[in-house]
Protein backbone atom coordinates (compact mmCIF):
# COMPACT_ATOMS: atom_id res chain seq x y z
CA UNK A 1 0.00 0.00 0.00
CA UNK A 2 3.10 2.12 -0.58
CA UNK A 3 1.86 3.36 -3.54
CA UNK A 4 -1.46 4.66 -2.27
CA UNK A 5 0.27 6.80 0.31
CA UNK A 6 2.82 8.41 -1.89
CA UNK A 7 0.01 9.03 -4.41
CA UNK A 8 -2.37 10.42 -2.17
CA UNK A 9 0.41 12.73 -0.69
CA UNK A 10 1.18 13.54 -4.52
CA UNK A 11 -2.42 14.93 -4.64
CA UNK A 12 -2.88 16.93 -1.62
CA UNK A 13 0.24 18.67 -2.59
CA UNK A 14 -1.12 19.46 -5.84
CA UNK A 15 -4.11 20.84 -4.14
CA UNK A 16 -1.96 23.25 -2.06
CA UNK A 17 0.13 24.16 -4.89
CA UNK A 18 -2.95 25.00 -7.36
CA UNK A 19 -4.41 27.15 -4.25
CA UNK A 20 -1.36 28.80 -3.50
CA UNK A 21 -1.43 29.81 -7.60
CA UNK A 22 -5.57 30.90 -7.30
CA UNK A 23 -6.67 28.39 -9.17
CA UNK A 24 -9.98 26.70 -9.89
CA UNK A 25 -11.83 25.75 -6.35
CA UNK A 26 -13.06 23.28 -7.77
CA UNK A 27 -10.16 21.71 -9.21
CA UNK A 28 -8.88 22.13 -6.15
CA UNK A 29 -11.05 19.63 -4.16
CA UNK A 30 -11.13 17.24 -6.96
CA UNK A 31 -7.91 16.84 -5.65
CA UNK A 32 -8.02 16.99 -2.23
CA UNK A 33 -10.72 14.19 -2.46
CA UNK A 34 -8.83 11.65 -4.59
CA UNK A 35 -5.87 12.38 -1.92
CA UNK A 36 -8.36 11.48 1.00
CA UNK A 37 -10.24 8.58 -1.25
CA UNK A 38 -7.02 7.05 -1.81
CA UNK A 39 -5.79 7.05 2.02
CA UNK A 40 -8.30 5.70 2.60
CA UNK A 41 -8.28 2.95 0.38
CA UNK A 42 -8.71 -0.72 1.88
CA UNK A 43 -7.00 -2.15 -1.35
CA UNK A 44 -3.48 -1.40 -3.28
CA UNK A 45 -3.58 1.19 -5.58
CA UNK A 46 -1.61 -0.94 -7.97
CA UNK A 47 -3.61 -4.23 -7.62
CA UNK A 48 -6.98 -1.78 -8.68
CA UNK A 49 -4.77 -0.55 -11.46
CA UNK A 50 -4.21 -4.55 -12.82
CA UNK A 51 -7.99 -5.41 -12.33
CA UNK A 52 -9.16 -2.17 -14.15
CA UNK A 53 -11.34 -1.41 -10.57
CA UNK A 54 -9.77 2.15 -10.52
CA UNK A 55 -12.23 3.08 -12.77
CA UNK A 56 -15.46 2.15 -10.54
CA UNK A 57 -14.16 4.34 -7.56
CA UNK A 58 -16.02 6.96 -6.23
CA UNK A 59 -14.24 10.44 -5.93
CA UNK A 60 -11.50 9.17 -8.86
CA UNK A 61 -12.08 10.95 -12.13
CA UNK A 62 -10.49 9.76 -15.55
CA UNK A 63 -8.16 12.54 -15.48
CA UNK A 64 -6.89 11.83 -12.14
CA UNK A 65 -7.00 8.21 -12.75
CA UNK A 66 -4.35 9.07 -16.00
CA UNK A 67 -2.13 10.81 -12.86
CA UNK A 68 -2.10 7.43 -11.19
CA UNK A 69 -1.07 5.10 -14.00
CA UNK A 70 1.01 7.64 -15.30
CA UNK A 71 2.87 7.70 -12.06
CA UNK A 72 2.62 3.56 -11.72
CA UNK A 73 4.44 3.88 -14.87
CA UNK A 74 6.99 6.24 -14.84
CA UNK A 75 6.88 6.98 -11.31
CA UNK A 76 6.07 10.81 -12.15
CA UNK A 77 3.11 12.88 -12.58
CA UNK A 78 3.92 15.57 -15.11
CA UNK A 79 1.15 17.73 -14.02
CA UNK A 80 2.46 17.76 -10.69
CA UNK A 81 6.14 18.50 -12.11
CA UNK A 82 5.03 21.23 -14.03
CA UNK A 83 3.34 22.80 -10.91
CA UNK A 84 6.39 22.42 -8.99
CA UNK A 85 8.53 24.84 -10.99
CA UNK A 86 5.46 27.48 -10.54
CA UNK A 87 5.46 27.41 -6.57
CA UNK A 88 8.07 27.74 -3.86
CA UNK A 89 7.83 24.34 -2.52
CA UNK A 90 9.76 24.54 0.51
CA UNK A 91 7.59 27.56 1.49
CA UNK A 92 4.24 25.56 1.01
CA UNK A 93 5.50 22.91 3.73
CA UNK A 94 4.24 25.71 6.38
CA UNK A 95 0.98 24.77 5.31
CA UNK A 96 1.31 22.42 8.04
CA UNK A 97 1.43 25.07 10.79
CA UNK A 98 -1.85 26.00 12.83
CA UNK A 99 -2.75 29.41 11.90
CA UNK A 100 -0.69 29.32 8.62
CA UNK A 101 -3.21 29.45 4.99
CA UNK A 102 -2.26 29.76 1.89
CA UNK A 103 -4.05 33.14 2.08
CA UNK A 104 -0.64 34.31 4.51
CA UNK A 105 1.87 32.42 2.32
CA UNK A 106 0.84 33.91 -0.92
CA UNK A 107 0.70 37.53 0.78
CA UNK A 108 4.23 37.18 2.31
CA UNK A 109 5.58 35.83 -0.80
CA UNK A 110 3.76 38.82 -3.05
CA UNK A 111 4.99 41.73 -0.83
CA UNK A 112 7.57 40.58 1.57
CA UNK A 113 9.09 38.07 -1.22
CA UNK A 114 9.77 35.41 1.10
CA UNK A 115 10.82 32.41 -1.30
CA UNK A 116 11.16 29.65 1.05
CA UNK A 117 10.43 28.71 5.05
CA UNK A 118 13.46 30.23 6.41
CA UNK A 119 12.52 33.63 4.81
CA UNK A 120 9.33 33.49 6.04
CA UNK A 121 10.38 32.46 10.06
CA UNK A 122 13.18 35.38 9.45
CA UNK A 123 10.36 37.77 8.55
CA UNK A 124 7.76 36.95 11.46
CA UNK A 125 10.54 36.83 13.59
CA UNK A 126 11.93 40.28 12.58
CA UNK A 127 8.53 42.22 12.75
CA UNK A 128 8.56 42.55 8.78
CA UNK A 129 4.85 41.28 9.26
CA UNK A 130 3.73 44.52 10.59
CA UNK A 131 3.70 45.97 7.60
CA UNK A 132 1.39 43.60 5.33
CA UNK A 133 -2.42 44.87 4.98
CA UNK A 134 -4.53 43.25 7.45
CA UNK A 135 -2.24 41.67 9.58
CA UNK A 136 -2.53 42.58 13.31
CA UNK A 137 -0.28 41.79 16.26
CA UNK A 138 -2.50 39.44 17.26
CA UNK A 139 -2.71 37.45 14.02
CA UNK A 140 1.27 37.80 14.30
CA UNK A 141 1.57 35.98 18.00
CA UNK A 142 -1.11 33.65 16.29
CA UNK A 143 1.33 32.59 14.04
CA UNK A 144 4.34 32.74 16.42
CA UNK A 145 3.02 30.57 19.16
CA UNK A 146 1.84 28.00 15.43
CA UNK A 147 5.76 28.00 14.58
CA UNK A 148 6.89 27.09 17.89
CA UNK A 149 3.98 24.19 18.07
CA UNK A 150 4.89 22.73 14.86
CA UNK A 151 8.04 22.72 15.97
CA UNK A 152 7.71 20.99 18.54
CA UNK A 153 5.04 18.50 17.06
CA UNK A 154 7.74 17.88 14.39
CA UNK A 155 10.07 16.15 17.53
CA UNK A 156 7.14 13.56 18.42
CA UNK A 157 4.06 11.94 16.77
CA UNK A 158 1.13 11.15 17.47
CA UNK A 159 -0.37 8.26 19.52
CA UNK A 160 -2.42 7.52 16.02
CA UNK A 161 1.15 7.81 13.75
CA UNK A 162 2.85 5.63 16.41
CA UNK A 163 0.35 3.05 16.83
CA UNK A 164 0.18 2.53 13.36
CA UNK A 165 3.50 2.57 12.24
CA UNK A 166 3.87 -0.20 14.96
CA UNK A 167 1.57 -2.16 13.67
CA UNK A 168 3.07 -2.90 10.50
CA UNK A 169 6.10 -3.58 12.25
CA UNK A 170 4.84 -6.04 14.44
CA UNK A 171 3.32 -7.82 10.65
CA UNK A 172 6.71 -7.31 9.52
CA UNK A 173 7.88 -10.07 12.33
CA UNK A 174 4.82 -12.14 11.72
CA UNK A 175 6.93 -14.08 8.93
CA UNK A 176 9.61 -14.51 11.36
CA UNK A 177 7.89 -16.08 14.24
CA UNK A 178 9.69 -18.99 14.83
CA UNK A 179 12.43 -16.99 15.48
CA UNK A 180 10.98 -15.52 19.03
CA UNK A 181 8.67 -16.31 21.68
CA UNK A 182 7.05 -12.61 22.33
CA UNK A 183 6.89 -9.91 20.83
CA UNK A 184 5.87 -6.08 21.92
CA UNK A 185 5.89 -2.58 21.40
CA UNK A 186 6.64 -0.96 24.52
CA UNK A 187 7.72 2.85 25.77
CA UNK A 188 5.63 5.44 25.93
CA UNK A 189 3.42 3.79 22.83
CA UNK A 190 2.46 0.98 24.86
CA UNK A 191 1.47 3.58 28.45
CA UNK A 192 -0.67 5.00 25.45
CA UNK A 193 0.59 8.72 25.56
CA UNK A 194 -1.09 11.09 23.56
CA UNK A 195 2.23 12.09 21.59
CA UNK A 196 4.94 9.41 21.05
CA UNK A 197 8.58 10.40 20.71
CA UNK A 198 10.55 7.46 19.32
CA UNK A 199 9.04 3.74 18.88
CA UNK A 200 10.20 0.75 21.44
CA UNK A 201 10.12 -2.78 20.02
CA UNK A 202 10.94 -5.80 21.85
CA UNK A 203 11.47 -9.54 21.49
CA UNK A 204 12.34 -12.32 23.80
CA UNK A 205 14.16 -15.41 21.92
CA UNK A 206 16.76 -17.70 22.41
CA UNK A 207 20.30 -16.41 22.01
CA UNK A 208 21.05 -18.42 19.08
CA UNK A 209 18.37 -16.45 16.75
CA UNK A 210 19.22 -12.88 17.80
CA UNK A 211 21.42 -11.66 14.99
CA UNK A 212 18.54 -12.96 12.44
CA UNK A 213 15.77 -11.48 14.40
CA UNK A 214 18.20 -8.18 14.03
CA UNK A 215 19.13 -8.60 10.28
CA UNK A 216 15.45 -9.05 9.88
CA UNK A 217 14.70 -6.22 11.41
CA UNK A 218 17.09 -4.04 9.30
CA UNK A 219 15.75 -5.33 6.66
CA UNK A 220 12.01 -3.47 7.40
CA UNK A 221 10.98 -1.78 3.78
CA UNK A 222 10.35 1.95 5.43
CA UNK A 223 13.90 2.29 7.17
CA UNK A 224 15.48 5.19 5.99
CA UNK A 225 18.65 4.75 7.75
CA UNK A 226 20.18 2.55 9.59
CA UNK A 227 21.45 4.30 13.35
CA UNK A 228 23.23 0.83 14.83
CA UNK A 229 22.77 -2.57 13.76
CA UNK A 230 23.88 -4.50 16.60
CA UNK A 231 23.72 -8.35 18.44
CA UNK A 232 21.38 -7.10 21.40
CA UNK A 233 20.04 -3.38 20.43
CA UNK A 234 19.52 -2.03 16.93
CA UNK A 235 17.99 1.95 16.17
CA UNK A 236 16.42 3.00 12.45
CA UNK A 237 15.30 5.89 11.26
CA UNK A 238 11.95 5.49 9.40
CA UNK A 239 10.70 6.98 6.30
CA UNK A 240 8.51 9.16 8.25
CA UNK A 241 12.09 10.64 10.14
CA UNK A 242 10.89 8.29 13.27
CA UNK A 243 13.14 6.38 14.97
CA UNK A 244 12.72 2.71 15.95
CA UNK A 245 15.02 0.75 18.75
CA UNK A 246 14.82 -2.48 18.84
CA UNK A 247 15.94 -5.13 21.69
CA UNK A 248 16.17 -8.38 22.14
CA UNK A 249 15.98 -10.35 25.63
CA UNK A 250 16.39 -13.96 26.30
CA UNK A 251 12.49 -15.55 27.70
CA UNK A 252 13.33 -15.13 31.22
CA UNK A 253 14.14 -11.90 31.35
CA UNK A 254 10.67 -11.00 29.01
CA UNK A 255 8.68 -9.36 32.30
CA UNK A 256 11.77 -7.77 33.53
CA UNK A 257 12.74 -6.33 29.99
CA UNK A 258 8.97 -5.52 29.24
CA UNK A 259 8.75 -3.59 32.54
CA UNK A 260 11.69 -1.59 31.99
CA UNK A 261 11.59 -0.37 28.66
CA UNK A 262 7.53 0.39 29.04
CA UNK A 263 8.58 3.13 31.12
CA UNK A 264 8.02 5.87 32.17
CA UNK A 265 11.24 6.58 33.47
CA UNK A 266 9.62 8.44 36.29
CA UNK A 267 7.53 5.03 37.45
CA UNK A 268 10.60 2.85 37.02
CA UNK A 269 12.69 4.67 39.51
CA UNK A 270 10.43 4.76 41.94
CA UNK A 271 10.17 0.77 41.46
CA UNK A 272 13.77 0.53 42.01
CA UNK A 273 13.47 2.41 45.15
CA UNK A 274 11.43 0.61 46.47
CA UNK A 275 13.08 -3.33 45.71
CA UNK A 276 15.85 -1.74 47.30
CA UNK A 277 14.14 -1.23 50.11
CA UNK A 278 12.92 -4.64 50.47
CA UNK A 279 16.86 -5.87 49.71
CA UNK A 280 16.25 -6.40 45.90
CA UNK A 281 17.87 -5.18 43.01
CA UNK A 282 15.62 -4.85 39.92
CA UNK A 283 16.66 -4.01 35.70
CA UNK A 284 15.69 -4.80 32.42
CA UNK A 285 17.79 -8.50 33.20
CA UNK A 286 15.16 -9.11 36.13
CA UNK A 287 14.85 -9.11 39.97
CA UNK A 288 17.40 -9.96 41.99
CA UNK A 289 18.89 -10.17 46.06
CA UNK A 290 20.99 -7.67 46.64
CA UNK A 291 23.74 -8.97 48.27
CA UNK A 292 23.98 -12.26 46.84
CA UNK A 293 22.93 -11.06 42.78
CA UNK A 294 21.11 -14.21 42.66
CA UNK A 295 17.90 -14.18 40.08
CA UNK A 296 14.64 -14.80 41.72
CA UNK A 297 12.62 -14.01 38.61
CA UNK A 298 11.25 -11.94 36.24
CA UNK A 299 9.69 -14.16 33.13
CA UNK A 300 6.34 -11.89 33.42
CA UNK A 301 5.22 -8.26 34.39
CA UNK A 302 2.78 -9.70 36.91
CA UNK A 303 6.11 -11.95 38.53
CA UNK A 304 8.36 -8.49 38.96
CA UNK A 305 5.30 -6.06 40.46
CA UNK A 306 4.58 -9.07 43.08
CA UNK A 307 8.08 -9.84 43.85
CA UNK A 308 8.72 -6.32 44.97
CA UNK A 309 5.30 -6.50 46.95
CA UNK A 310 2.55 -4.95 45.00
CA UNK A 311 -0.11 -5.32 42.04
CA UNK A 312 0.72 -5.59 38.24
CA UNK A 313 0.19 -2.07 37.28
CA UNK A 314 -1.61 -1.24 33.83
CA UNK A 315 0.87 0.16 31.47
CA UNK A 316 -1.69 3.48 31.07
CA UNK A 317 -0.90 4.21 34.63
CA UNK A 318 2.86 4.11 34.99
CA UNK A 319 3.48 7.82 35.29
CA UNK A 320 4.18 8.03 39.34
CA UNK A 321 0.89 10.11 40.12
CA UNK A 322 -0.12 7.40 42.75
CA UNK A 323 -0.46 4.01 40.82
CA UNK A 324 2.55 2.62 43.03
CA UNK A 325 1.03 3.80 46.39
CA UNK A 326 -1.97 2.20 45.11
CA UNK A 327 -0.77 -1.24 43.92
CA UNK A 328 1.35 -1.53 46.76
CA UNK A 329 -1.91 -1.37 49.16
CA UNK A 330 -3.67 -3.45 46.22
CA UNK A 331 -6.24 -1.11 45.83
CA UNK A 332 -5.75 -0.40 41.87
CA UNK A 333 -9.17 0.43 40.54
CA UNK A 334 -10.79 -1.35 38.16
CA UNK A 335 -10.31 0.66 34.74
CA UNK A 336 -12.43 1.33 31.55
CA UNK A 337 -11.53 -1.89 29.15
CA UNK A 338 -12.47 -2.00 25.26
CA UNK A 339 -14.60 -4.78 26.04
CA UNK A 340 -16.95 -2.78 27.83
CA UNK A 341 -17.53 -0.62 25.32
CA UNK A 342 -21.13 -1.00 23.38
CA UNK A 343 -20.78 2.07 21.43
CA UNK A 344 -19.56 5.01 19.60
CA UNK A 345 -21.60 8.45 19.78
CA UNK A 346 -19.83 10.43 17.21
CA UNK A 347 -19.18 10.27 14.17
CA UNK A 348 -19.77 11.56 10.27
CA UNK A 349 -20.93 9.98 6.80
CA UNK A 350 -21.09 11.44 3.57
CA UNK A 351 -24.10 13.19 4.43
CA UNK A 352 -21.45 15.82 5.64
CA UNK A 353 -17.64 15.85 5.58
CA UNK A 354 -17.20 12.02 6.17
CA UNK A 355 -15.91 9.88 3.10
CA UNK A 356 -17.96 6.32 3.70
CA UNK A 357 -22.19 6.37 3.18
CA UNK A 358 -24.47 6.00 6.80
CA UNK A 359 -25.11 2.54 5.22
CA UNK A 360 -20.86 1.52 5.10
CA UNK A 361 -20.62 3.37 8.67
CA UNK A 362 -23.67 0.81 10.25
CA UNK A 363 -22.61 -2.07 8.97
CA UNK A 364 -19.21 -1.68 10.47
CA UNK A 365 -20.37 -0.60 13.93
CA UNK A 366 -22.12 -3.77 13.46
CA UNK A 367 -19.36 -5.64 12.49
CA UNK A 368 -17.49 -4.00 15.71
CA UNK A 369 -20.28 -6.04 17.70
CA UNK A 370 -21.54 -2.68 19.35
CA UNK A 371 -25.17 -2.57 20.18
CA UNK A 372 -25.72 1.21 18.97
CA UNK A 373 -24.13 4.10 17.31
CA UNK A 374 -25.02 7.84 17.26
CA UNK A 375 -24.31 9.08 13.77
CA UNK A 376 -23.34 12.93 14.10
CA UNK A 377 -23.27 14.59 10.71
CA UNK A 378 -22.40 18.68 11.25
CA UNK A 379 -24.54 20.98 11.27
CA UNK A 380 -25.56 23.83 8.69
CA UNK A 381 -23.10 26.37 9.58
CA UNK A 382 -20.12 24.06 8.94
CA UNK A 383 -20.25 25.30 5.25
CA UNK A 384 -17.07 23.95 4.57
CA UNK A 385 -17.82 20.17 6.04
CA UNK A 386 -21.16 20.02 4.21
CA UNK A 387 -23.32 20.56 6.59
CA UNK A 388 -27.50 19.63 7.07
CA UNK A 389 -29.93 21.73 7.49
CA UNK A 390 -33.49 20.85 9.07
CA UNK A 391 -34.85 19.21 6.08
CA UNK A 392 -31.80 17.39 5.13
CA UNK A 393 -31.72 15.65 8.71
CA UNK A 394 -34.82 14.74 8.77
CA UNK A 395 -34.65 13.27 5.35
CA UNK A 396 -31.47 11.47 7.21
CA UNK A 397 -34.17 10.29 10.31
CA UNK A 398 -36.15 8.12 7.13
CA UNK A 399 -32.83 6.30 5.92
CA UNK A 400 -32.03 5.85 9.55
CA UNK A 401 -35.53 3.99 10.43
CA UNK A 402 -34.89 2.03 6.66
CA UNK A 403 -31.70 0.39 8.27
CA UNK A 404 -32.72 -0.17 11.53
CA UNK A 405 -35.90 -2.29 10.38
CA UNK A 406 -32.90 -3.84 9.35
CA UNK A 407 -30.74 -4.09 12.41
CA UNK A 408 -32.35 -3.66 14.95
CA UNK A 409 -34.01 -7.77 15.26
CA UNK A 410 -30.12 -8.12 14.79
CA UNK A 411 -29.59 -5.97 18.52
CA UNK A 412 -27.81 -3.08 16.76
CA UNK A 413 -29.32 0.02 16.71
CA UNK A 414 -28.38 3.76 15.07
CA UNK A 415 -29.44 6.81 17.26
CA UNK A 416 -30.64 9.73 15.34
CA UNK A 417 -28.21 12.41 16.18
CA UNK A 418 -25.87 15.15 15.18
CA UNK A 419 -22.68 17.53 15.72
CA UNK A 420 -24.42 20.36 16.20
CA UNK A 421 -22.35 23.72 15.96
CA UNK A 422 -22.08 25.97 18.90
CA UNK A 423 -22.58 29.13 17.62
CA UNK A 424 -20.42 32.37 18.43
CA UNK A 425 -22.75 33.40 21.27
CA UNK A 426 -23.57 29.97 22.89
CA UNK A 427 -26.59 29.27 21.26
CA UNK A 428 -27.01 25.95 18.50
CA UNK A 429 -27.30 25.93 15.12
CA UNK A 430 -30.17 23.53 14.48
CA UNK A 431 -33.80 25.07 16.50
CA UNK A 432 -35.06 23.07 19.56
CA UNK A 433 -37.67 21.40 18.07
CA UNK A 434 -35.43 19.60 15.42
CA UNK A 435 -33.09 18.87 18.47
CA UNK A 436 -35.82 17.26 20.36
CA UNK A 437 -36.14 14.64 17.42
CA UNK A 438 -32.73 13.25 17.99
CA UNK A 439 -31.96 10.33 20.09
CA UNK A 440 -28.45 11.92 21.09
CA UNK A 441 -26.81 15.24 20.52
CA UNK A 442 -23.14 16.10 20.38
CA UNK A 443 -22.56 20.26 20.60
CA UNK A 444 -19.30 21.64 19.17
CA UNK A 445 -17.50 24.58 18.69
CA UNK A 446 -15.42 25.09 15.54
CA UNK A 447 -15.07 28.72 15.46
CA UNK A 448 -13.44 31.28 17.22
CA UNK A 449 -10.38 29.43 18.74
CA UNK A 450 -8.47 32.17 19.96
CA UNK A 451 -10.72 33.36 22.83
CA UNK A 452 -12.06 32.44 26.01
CA UNK A 453 -14.47 29.88 25.47
CA UNK A 454 -16.05 28.88 28.36
CA UNK A 455 -19.33 30.84 28.45
CA UNK A 456 -20.60 29.01 24.67
CA UNK A 457 -19.73 25.68 26.46
CA UNK A 458 -21.69 26.56 29.35
CA UNK A 459 -24.80 28.30 27.43
CA UNK A 460 -24.96 24.88 25.67
CA UNK A 461 -25.00 22.82 28.19
CA UNK A 462 -27.76 24.25 29.38
CA UNK A 463 -29.67 23.41 26.52
CA UNK A 464 -31.82 19.99 27.33
CA UNK A 465 -31.50 18.85 24.47
CA UNK A 466 -27.83 18.30 24.03
CA UNK A 467 -26.04 15.32 26.00
CA UNK A 468 -21.95 15.55 25.26
CA UNK A 469 -19.44 18.57 24.30
CA UNK A 470 -17.61 17.29 21.23
CA UNK A 471 -14.22 17.89 21.54
CA UNK A 472 -14.75 20.44 24.49
CA UNK A 473 -11.46 21.96 25.23
CA UNK A 474 -10.48 22.72 21.21
CA UNK A 475 -7.02 21.08 21.49
CA UNK A 476 -5.49 18.76 18.76
CA UNK A 477 -2.84 16.21 19.53
CA UNK A 478 -0.53 18.70 20.04
CA UNK A 479 -0.77 20.28 17.28
CA UNK A 480 -3.26 22.82 18.05
CA UNK A 481 -3.52 24.24 21.97
CA UNK A 482 -6.99 24.67 23.49
CA UNK A 483 -8.90 28.07 23.54
CA UNK A 484 -8.72 28.99 27.04
CA UNK A 485 -11.44 27.46 28.98
CA UNK A 486 -12.55 27.23 32.27
CA UNK A 487 -12.38 23.47 33.17
CA UNK A 488 -13.30 23.54 36.83
CA UNK A 489 -16.91 25.38 35.85
CA UNK A 490 -17.19 23.54 32.76
CA UNK A 491 -17.33 20.27 34.86
CA UNK A 492 -19.23 21.54 37.63
CA UNK A 493 -21.94 22.39 35.14
CA UNK A 494 -21.38 19.21 33.31
CA UNK A 495 -22.05 17.47 36.70
CA UNK A 496 -25.31 19.50 37.07
CA UNK A 497 -27.08 19.41 33.88
CA UNK A 498 -26.43 15.57 33.47
CA UNK A 499 -24.18 16.51 30.60
CA UNK A 500 -21.09 14.28 29.23
CA UNK A 501 -18.04 15.57 28.11
CA UNK A 502 -15.91 14.06 25.45
CA UNK A 503 -12.99 11.98 25.13
CA UNK A 504 -12.12 12.16 21.18
CA UNK A 505 -9.64 9.48 19.57
CA UNK A 506 -8.97 11.96 16.34
CA UNK A 507 -7.75 14.69 18.55
CA UNK A 508 -6.82 13.18 22.42
CA UNK A 509 -9.10 16.02 23.88
CA UNK A 510 -9.70 15.20 26.85
CA UNK A 511 -6.24 15.69 28.66
CA UNK A 512 -5.83 12.30 31.24
CA UNK A 513 -6.07 15.23 34.17
CA UNK A 514 -9.36 16.73 32.81
CA UNK A 515 -10.58 13.23 32.61
CA UNK A 516 -9.09 12.38 36.47
CA UNK A 517 -10.86 15.84 37.19
CA UNK A 518 -14.46 14.25 35.26
CA UNK A 519 -13.86 11.28 37.59
CA UNK A 520 -13.14 13.00 40.73
CA UNK A 521 -16.42 15.01 40.58
CA UNK A 522 -18.60 11.96 39.10
CA UNK A 523 -18.97 13.42 35.41
CA UNK A 524 -19.55 11.23 33.03
CA UNK A 525 -17.05 11.36 29.45
CA UNK A 526 -17.92 9.66 26.43
CA UNK A 527 -15.31 7.92 24.43
CA UNK A 528 -15.84 8.48 21.00
CA UNK A 529 -13.72 8.48 17.24
CA UNK A 530 -15.27 11.12 15.56
CA UNK A 531 -14.83 8.80 12.70
CA UNK A 532 -15.06 10.15 9.15
CA UNK A 533 -14.51 7.00 7.56
CA UNK A 534 -15.11 3.39 8.43
CA UNK A 535 -11.00 3.23 9.32
CA UNK A 536 -11.40 5.45 12.08
CA UNK A 537 -13.87 3.21 13.65
CA UNK A 538 -11.92 0.92 15.35
CA UNK A 539 -9.44 3.23 16.88
CA UNK A 540 -11.57 3.86 19.76
CA UNK A 541 -9.41 1.10 21.33
CA UNK A 542 -6.81 3.96 21.38
CA UNK A 543 -9.49 6.04 22.79
CA UNK A 544 -10.14 3.51 25.22
CA UNK A 545 -6.09 3.64 26.01
CA UNK A 546 -6.12 7.82 26.51
CA UNK A 547 -9.00 7.16 28.78
CA UNK A 548 -7.32 4.86 31.26
CA UNK A 549 -4.50 7.39 31.33
CA UNK A 550 -7.18 9.47 33.02
CA UNK A 551 -7.82 6.68 35.49
CA UNK A 552 -11.49 6.41 33.46
CA UNK A 553 -14.01 4.27 35.79
CA UNK A 554 -16.47 2.00 33.58
CA UNK A 555 -19.20 3.59 35.93
CA UNK A 556 -18.40 7.08 34.35
CA UNK A 557 -17.86 6.01 30.69
CA UNK A 558 -21.24 6.81 28.92
CA UNK A 559 -19.95 4.12 26.12
CA UNK A 560 -20.58 1.37 29.03
CA UNK A 561 -24.37 1.53 29.09
CA UNK A 562 -26.92 -0.48 27.02
CA UNK A 563 -29.17 0.96 24.68
CA UNK A 564 -31.87 1.67 27.82
CA UNK A 565 -29.23 3.58 29.92
CA UNK A 566 -28.05 5.83 27.08
CA UNK A 567 -32.09 6.27 26.31
CA UNK A 568 -32.14 6.92 30.28
CA UNK A 569 -29.33 9.13 30.42
CA UNK A 570 -30.78 11.40 28.10
CA UNK A 571 -34.43 11.37 28.87
CA UNK A 572 -33.13 12.46 32.87
CA UNK A 573 -31.32 15.56 31.59
CA UNK A 574 -34.20 16.85 29.58
CA UNK A 575 -36.83 16.06 32.11
CA UNK A 576 -34.31 17.96 34.65
CA UNK A 577 -33.83 20.92 32.22
CA UNK A 578 -37.78 20.99 31.32
CA UNK A 579 -38.84 21.00 35.01
CA UNK A 580 -37.40 24.12 35.90
CA UNK A 581 -35.43 22.53 38.92
CA UNK A 582 -31.37 23.73 37.16
P1 LIG B 1 9.22 8.78 24.34
O1 LIG B 1 9.89 7.82 23.44
O2 LIG B 1 9.96 10.05 24.51
O3 LIG B 1 7.81 9.03 23.97
O4 LIG B 1 9.13 8.14 25.82
P2 LIG B 1 9.51 6.68 26.31
O5 LIG B 1 8.92 6.55 27.67
O6 LIG B 1 9.15 5.66 25.32
O7 LIG B 1 11.08 6.79 26.52
P3 LIG B 1 12.30 6.09 25.80
O8 LIG B 1 12.00 5.66 24.42
O9 LIG B 1 13.45 7.01 25.97
O10 LIG B 1 12.62 4.82 26.68
C1 LIG B 1 11.71 3.73 26.78
C2 LIG B 1 11.62 3.29 28.20
O11 LIG B 1 12.87 2.73 28.64
C3 LIG B 1 11.37 4.40 29.19
O12 LIG B 1 10.00 4.71 29.29
C4 LIG B 1 11.92 3.83 30.45
C5 LIG B 1 13.09 3.03 29.99
N1 LIG B 1 14.31 3.83 30.14
C6 LIG B 1 15.03 4.37 29.17
N2 LIG B 1 16.10 5.01 29.68
C7 LIG B 1 16.03 4.87 31.01
C8 LIG B 1 16.81 5.32 32.10
O13 LIG B 1 17.83 5.98 31.96
N3 LIG B 1 16.40 4.96 33.34
C9 LIG B 1 15.28 4.22 33.54
N4 LIG B 1 14.90 3.91 34.77
N5 LIG B 1 14.52 3.81 32.54
C10 LIG B 1 14.88 4.12 31.30
CA1 LIG C 1 9.96 5.57 23.17
CA1 LIG D 1 13.53 4.62 22.79
ZN1 LIG E 1 -16.93 15.78 14.50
Amino acid sequence: MEKNKELAQIFEKMADMLEFLGDNPYRINTYRRVAEVLSELGEDVEVLVKTGKIHQIHGIGQSSVEKILEYLRTGKISAYEELRQKVPEDLLELLEVPGIGVKTLRLAYDRLKVKSKEDFIRAVKNGQFAFLPGMGEKKIQNILRGLELWEKSKERMTLLQAYELGQSLLKHFEVVKDLYESIELAGSLRRRKETVGDIDLLVSARRENWARLHQHFVSYEGIKEALLHGETKSSVVLQEGRQVDFRTVEPHQWGSALQYFTGSKEHNVRIRDIAKAKGLKISEYGVFHADTDEWIGGRTEEEVYNLIGMQWIPPELRENTGEIELALEGRLPRLIDIKDIRGDFHMHSNWSDGLHSLEEMAEACYRLGYQYMVIGDHSQSSRVANGLDPARYREQFKLIERLNQYYNPRGFYILRGCEVDILPDGSLDLPDDLLEEFDFVVASIHSRFNQDNTYRVLKAMENPYVNLIGHPTGKAYGTREGYPLDMEKVIKTAKETGTALELNTHRADLSPENIRRCMQEGVFIAIVTDAHSVKHLPYIHLGVGLARRGWALPELVLNTKDLQGVKDFVRRKRELMLSGKY
